[in-house]
């Protein structure tokens, strides 16, 4: 079948072309090119996803296996020329993150950039990431502010801190922590209530009282809650907590007027919205028996996909993964942890 690659679809439409409608059908996607024979976690691309975007995420390739790195990458889709076609997902390693200060010869865990343009006072993109770099080994959140790398106030430097996100709607930094003892995870958050004042990346490494940071008692369990992510009234995480299909599963969360909801696992919510929709050519369930760890959610659509029919409904999830087979799909893991990207059913 010939494809055509995404970009040139503004073309195709600008001509005397019919309007293409692109179905994009939800199911989960191996990030193949991406993915190596060793582990690769924690990817994280900007909030709308484009046609191509630009991602970061966290793997031990470049070091054979011996400690992670943050590493820059992209994903693009790929359609065919008809409605009938359904769209593929390409995706190809870059190299190392190129600022020496991030990447070290200890880990790097769970980067996330915080945009500039969502926040008035960011004037410039802020880096953030975990490391377990300091000489007691725990993991703590750094940033890069553009000058220097820095540390968040809010670690427990004796205990593991990582994966922040911050919400821009009300202003409240979540990531998780081992910091209440017994080596778990929960998910705690830190509300910025000088996000008028206060620049935003002064805020960030200011010295926190330990009581403002606060633990999210409607989303943790007695397991391990980890990896929290934000996008609109939606967070999504991973837990390995009773009630689950084997190791991490990824809960999601939504946000009304009066806080948090109550966690539902994820594969629930194909059974909700859309039962008869299934293509089980390609679909393979989200959670598994396997792990699937630090999920992270974006739009799907810019200027270029809003024309395009339902694809502006869905939502992107991308995660990874330690499955060794994927079912119904020619392909198997690339080894160890790999990375996936899963299209949401319209309605979620
Ligand atoms: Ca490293
Ligand atoms: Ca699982
Ligand atoms: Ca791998």
């Amino acid at each position: 079948m010939r494809k055509y690659a995404i970009f040139l679809i503004p073309l195709i439409l600008m001509s005397c072309y019919p309007t293409v409608t692109i179905t994009m059908k939800h199911g989960v996607f191996h990030l193949s090119g991406i993915s190596s024979e060793y582990d690769d976690y924690n990817m994280a691309a900007p909030p709308t996803f484009s046609f191509g975007s630009n991602v970061i995420f966290s793997t031990n390739r470049g070091s054979a296996g011996d400690n992670f790195d943050v590493w820059t990458g992209n994903i693009s889709f790929e359609c065919g020329y008809s409605s009938n076609d359904s769209i593929s997902v390409n995706s190809d390693a870059g190299g190392p993150y190129l600022h020496k200060a991030c990447n070290s010869d200890a880990n790097e865990f769970g980067p996330i950039v915080f945009p500039a343009n969502r926040k008035q006072d960011v004037t410039t993109d802020v880096y953030l990431f975990a490391s377990d770099r300091e000489a007691n080994g725990k993991l703590n959140i750094y940033f890069y502010d553009g000058l220097e790398l820095k540390l968040f106030g809010g670690n427990d430097l004796n205990a593991d801190d990582a994966y922040p996100v911050y919400d821009y709607e009300t202003n409240i930094l979540y990531f998780c922590s081992n910091r209440a003892g017994n080596n778990v995870y929960n998910i705690y958050y830190y509300e910025n209530t000088n996000a008028s004042k206060l620049d935003f990346k002064t805020w960030l490494s200011e010295p926190i009282d330990e009581g403002n940071i606060k633990k999210l008692d409607i989303v943790n369990s007695s397991g391990n809650d980890k990896f929290p992510y934000i996008h609109g009234n939606y967070m999504v995480f991973s837990s390995d907590r009773e009630g689950g299909y084997g190791g991490y599963d990824i809960y999601y969360s939504i946000k009304t007027a009066t806080g948090w909801g109550t966690p539902d696992n994820i594969n629930n919510v194909i059974k909700t919205h859309e039962p008869d929709k299934f293509d089980r050519t390609y679909f393979e369930k989200m959670n598994t028996e396997s792990d699937e760890y630090r999920p992270t959610l974006y739009e799907s659509g810019d200027k270029f996909m809003s024309f395009t029919g339902n694809v502006s409904k869905n939502k992107i999830l991308i995660f990874s993964s330690n499955r060794e087979f994927l079912r119904n799909l020619p392909s198997v893991s690339k080894g160890g942890v790999d990375l996936f990207l899963s299209v949401m059913p319209e309605g979620f």
